[in-house]
């Protein structure tokens, strides 16, 4: 209940920030997208983990208002970044949504409020959400029904460790699955992870879905991915998240 309360103070106080990790094309490295992550560095105190105070502020319902807070401002560093960089800036921007803000009412409207006040391409924004957050159905997926008539993408997070199930890919408006970190730690020639990867990036290409492989942490697993028919991946051995200072710095350097 204390850290409830100390995330509204946060929330209210601006002690949030966004970075923003590069997604990447195989096996080039050019970055074709950023997923935009929370973080928060309460003042005089060490940095808390989103895998800690995200959860609670699902719990409290924060998440909702912090959650509007960080599709608008990533929306509105995008928008700068394009009109700074125009088409140097990588074409996709994904947000994290949980279950939480899609199943609350207003969620589509203020996404679709958010865009046409930064003017933002909606074909460019990529919500991501995990299995178990559509795996109910119901109002969830009506509201990914709502988004995808804006024009706005969607991609499953972590595919493959929540309540997996392949019909959810009938099912549900995707067309991106970003196979989970785990897979890819594992994915050593002759392991279940690799037979398990390489049947995803078969359902991938069959279903003319994208794959993005995450949490790539060295090169001879970007090599076996590109192998197996990967063409996007994401993780330390790209780049780490970095902030929006960084992101800037890199733009403003690319040829
Ligand atoms: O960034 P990091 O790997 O520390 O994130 C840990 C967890 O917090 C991940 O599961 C990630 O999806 C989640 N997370 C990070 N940023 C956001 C966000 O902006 N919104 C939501 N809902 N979850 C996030
Ligand atoms: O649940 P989700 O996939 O959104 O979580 C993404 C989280 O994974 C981010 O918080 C990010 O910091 C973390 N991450 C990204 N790339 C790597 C990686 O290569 N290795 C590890 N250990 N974590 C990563
Ligand atoms: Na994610
Ligand atoms: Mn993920």
């Amino acid at each position: 209940a204390q850290l409830g309360a100390e995330l509204r103070r946060a929330l209210d106080g601006g002690e949030f920030s966004l970075v923003y990790q590069p997604i990447v094309r195989l096996p080039d490295g050019e970055w074709t997208g950023l997923e935009t992550l929370v973080r928060w560095h309460p003042p005089g105190r060490d940095p808390v983990s989103p895998a800690t105070f995200v959860p609670v502020a699902e719990r409290t319902g924060l998440i909702v208002p912090l959650g509007d807070w960080i599709m608008r401002s990533a929306l509105r560093q995008a928008a700068a970044w394009t009109e700074q960089f125009g088409a140097a800036v990588p074409h996709e921007i994904g947000v994290n949504v949980s279950a939480r803000q899609l199943r609350e009412p207003g969620f589509a409207g203020d996404v679709r409020a958010a865009l046409t006040e930064t003017g933002f391409d909606p074909e460019r924004l990529v919500v991501e959400v995990t299995e178990t957050a559509v795996f109910d159905g119901g109002a969830a997926q009506d509201t990914l029904n709502e988004l995808v008539s804006l024009g706005v993408r969607v991609a499953l997070d972590d595919f493959g460790t929540g309540h997996s199930s392949l019909g959810l890919l009938r099912t549900v408006p995707t067309d991106t699955l970003k196979v989970d970190k785990s897979f890819v730690d594992g994915i050593g020639s002759g392991s279940e992870e690799a037979v398990i990867a390489t049947a995803m990036i078969q359902i991938t290409d069959g279903l003319h879905l994208k794959a993005i492989a995450e949490g790539v942490e060295t090169a001879e697993q970007a090599q076996t991915l590109h192998r197996m028919g990967y063409r996007f991946a994401q993780g330390y051995h790209f780049a780490r998240p970095l902030s929006a200072e960084q992101i800037t710095r890199h733009l403003a350097e690319a040829p």
